[in-house]
């Protein structure tokens, strides 16, 4: 389209992104909860019983970045995570975030990792 190229780290260029592409319906995703907002989904390599993703429909590279653009989106997107948790049968879970890619952030739109299933005290996750 003649745009600038597309960066992993640019937060309006969403046509290569495969979160807004599960948001958006063009690639199936089992879908847990949503909102006008918010889709949750299970990630497709789960690292534990119960790994949902918790995605804001707006396009943001990082949760940072979507805190910058929408503070109503930031606050959808873990409104929605006690849906996530009924639907699922769970009372306890694992938050997770990771923000960059040194700390292993691998899909740059924003997304909460839930966690759950199993007991994680001893585990060094
Ligand atoms: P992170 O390392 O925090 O960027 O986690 C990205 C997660 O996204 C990782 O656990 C695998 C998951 N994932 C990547 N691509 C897809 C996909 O196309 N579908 C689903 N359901 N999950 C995906």
């Amino acid at each position: 389209d003649g745009g600038a190229p597309a960066s992993e780290t640019t937060s309006d260029t969403t046509s290569d992104c495969v979160f807004c592409a599960i948001a958006d319906g063009r690639i199936p995703a089992q879908v847990v909860a949503e909102s006008e907002r918010s889709v949750a989904f299970e990630d497709r390599t789960p690292a534990a019983p119960v790994h949902v993703l918790v995605i804001p429909r707006r396009h943001a590279a990082t949760v940072a970045e979507l805190a910058e653009a929408s503070t109503d989106d930031l606050a959808d997107l873990f409104a929605v995570i006690p849906e996530v948790a009924r639907a699922k049968g769970i009372t306890d879970y694992r938050l997770m975030v990771n923000s960059g890619a040194s700390v292993g952030q691998t899909v740059f739109h924003a997304h909460v990792h839930v966690l759950g299933g199993a007991d994680f005290t001893e585990a060094s996750m």
